[in-house]
C-alpha cells in the first residue's frame, strides 16, 4: 500500500513488483511435456507441411468448437489474408477502427480498402447500425471484431450482412473458447479467424486458425495455404505459405489440453479486479459482451480523468513504474495509422467514439503468469493512485 505520494516508484519510492507483471496470456508447458513432444517430432523426422500434430490439432479444434473445418495457419494476420483471397474479395471492407492494426493490414495486403466504422461506447464492438452508417459504393464484405473475451452482436450482424448480400468475416483473434447462447464462437459468418499468438488464451507461440462451416471455402484456403494438394486440389489464383509447423502445433495441443484451468484462473483475476475496482471513482471494468462463457482474454478498464483525478496516460506511467506492464490497446485507432490516414483522410475526424476510447482504455495484466493476489495488489495501486491523484499529477 502507498501511504503517501512519495511512496510511488514514479516519485522515487520502491516499485511494488520486483519483476514485471506482463500483459498477455503467456502459456508455457512444463519442460517434460515439451521435451516429449519435440522428441516425437525429431523421431518422426517431420517438421512441417501438415504433419501429424497439425492434423491432430485441426481435428481437436473442430471437435472443441463444433465447426466443420479448422485450418491452422502461421498467424492470425495471415489467416485473415487467406480468407480475403479465398473469398475472392475485391473492393472495400467495412471494419471497426477500434482494433489491432493487423485487421486492417491483412485486408490491405489482399488489395482491399478498409472502410472504418464506429463501435458502441459501452461494449467496444461494432454494431449493424455502425456498419450501415458507413456503407458506400464498392463495399464487398464486412469484418467484425470480437474483443475482450466477448463478442459483437453476431446474429444481428449476420442478419445485416445477409440483407446486403455481403460476406461476413469475424476477426476472433481474442475469442478462442468463447461461447454465446447460440453456440461457440468459430461458427459464425462465412469464416472466423483466431490468433494463437503467445499473448492469446490459445497459444501456438505464433499461430492462427481459420474456422468455417463452408467446405468449398475451406478447400480453397487449404490450397492457397500450400498443402501440396491435401484432400481435394482446387484451382486458386495465388498460393501463399501460411503453414503452421509441427513445433507450433505441439505447443497448441498442450495449450488446448490446459485451457479450462487457465480460463478459470483468468476468471478469478477478472473478478478480483471487478470487486476491488467497483468503488474506485472513474474506473469502469468492461464486462465480456454477449456471451454465456468468456475466456477472459483481457481485463480492460476505462479511465474517466474527471472522476479518477488522473488521465489514462498518467495512470499508465504510474503503474509501469511499479512493475505492472499495462498496455494502451488500441492506440491510435486504425483510421489514424499509416497508411490508412492517407488512404481515407475523409475518416480522420469521423470516429469520435473510437478516438475517445483510444485515450481512455487500459489493459490490465491477466493470464497464466498473473495471480488473483497480483490483481488485488494492482487494483490497490489504482485505488492509491486515485487517493493521491493531486500530488501525483504533475510528477508523471
Ligand atoms: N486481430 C486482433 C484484434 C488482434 O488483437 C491481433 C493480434 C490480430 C488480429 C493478429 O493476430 P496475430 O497475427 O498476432 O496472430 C500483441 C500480439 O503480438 C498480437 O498477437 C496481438 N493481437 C496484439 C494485440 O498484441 P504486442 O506487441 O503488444 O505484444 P508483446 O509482444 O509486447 O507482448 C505482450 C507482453 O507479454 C509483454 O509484457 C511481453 C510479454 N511476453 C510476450 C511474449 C510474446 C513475454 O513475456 N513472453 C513472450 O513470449 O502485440
Amino acid at each position: 500500500m502507498k501511504r503517501g505520494p512519495k511512496d510511488f516508484a514514479c516519485a522515487g519510492g520502491s516499485p511494488t513488483f520486483a519483476s514485471t507483471i506482463p500483459v498477455g496470456q503467456l502459456y508455457f508447458p512444463e519442460w517434460d511435456q515439451y521435451e516429449a513432444a519435440v522428441r516425437g517430432i525429431i523421431q518422426r523426422r517431420y517438421y512441417s507441411n501438415h504433419g501429424p500434430l497439425v492434423r491432430n490439432l485441426e481435428s481437436r479444434v473442430e471437435t472443441y468448437l463444433g465447426v466443420r473445418n479448422a485450418l491452422v495457419v502461421a498467424n492470425g494476420t495471415l489467416g485473415l489474408y487467406l480468407v480475403a483471397l479465398a473469398l475472392g474479395l475485391q473492393g472495400k471492407v467495412i471494419m471497426p477502427s477500434f482494433t489491432f492494426i493487423a485487421t486492417a493490414q491483412a485486408f490491405l495486403m489482399a488489395g482491399i480498402e478498409p472502410v472504418f466504422c464506429e463501435v458502441d461506447p459501452l461494449t467496444h464492438h461494432m454494431t449493424p447500425e455502425a456498419a450501415e452508417a458507413v456503407l458506400e459504393d464498392g463495399v464487398c464484405a464486412v469484418c467484425a471484431v470480437n474483443l475482450w473475451g466477448g463478442t459483437a452482436n453476431l446474429p444481428g450482424l449476420e442478419d445485416w450482412a445477409r440483407s446486403h448480400r455481403l460476406p461476413l468475416i469475424f476477426d476472433s483473434a481474442h475469442a478462442f473458447g468463447v461461447q454465446r447462447a447460440e453456440g461457440m464462437v468459430g461458427r459464425f459468418g462465412r469464416a472466423e479467424v483466431f490468433s494463437f499468438h503467445a499473448t492469446k488464451v490459445m497459444s501456438a507461440t505464433e499461430g492462427g486458425c481459420i474456422c468455417t462451416d463452408d467446405d468449398d471455402l475451406a478447400e480453397r484456403i487449404r490450397n492457397i495455404r500450400s498443402d501440396n494438394g491435401i484432400r481435394r486440389p482446387v484451382n486458386v489464383a495465388l498460393t501463399v505459405n501460411g503453414r503452421m509447423s509441427e513445433a507450433q502445433a505441439a505447443i497448441a495441443l498442450m495449450s488446448l489440453d490446459d485451457i479450462e484451468r487457465r480460463v478459470a484462473n483468468n476468471r478469478n483475476i477478472f473478478e478480483t479486479y471487478g470487486a476491488a475496482l467497483a468503488t474506485v471513482p472513474g474506473v469502469r471494468i468492461v464486462e465480456p459482451n454477449g456471451v454465456v462463457h468468456s475466456n477472459y482474454q483481457n481485463a480492460v478498464v476505462e479511465i474517466s480523468e474527471s472522476e479518477y483525478g488522473l488521465s489514462r496516460d498518467h495512470l499508465w506511467a504510474i503503474l509501469r513504474a511499479e512493475g505492472v506492464s499495462v498496455r494502451r490497446y488500441f492506440r491510435p485507432g486504425a483510421h489514424r495509422c499509416v497508411p490508412f490516414d492517407k488512404i481515407r483522410p475523409q475518416q480522420l475526424e469521423a470516429l469520435p467514439v473510437t478516438d475517445g476510447l483510444c485515450q481512455t482504455v487500459l489493459q490490465l495484466p491477466i493470464g497464466a503468469r498473473v495471480t488473483p493476489a497480483d490483481a488485488a495488489t494492482i487494483a490497490g495501486l489504482m485505488r492509491d493512485s486515485h487517493v493521491h491523484a493531486e500530488a501525483l499529477r504533475p510528477r508523471v
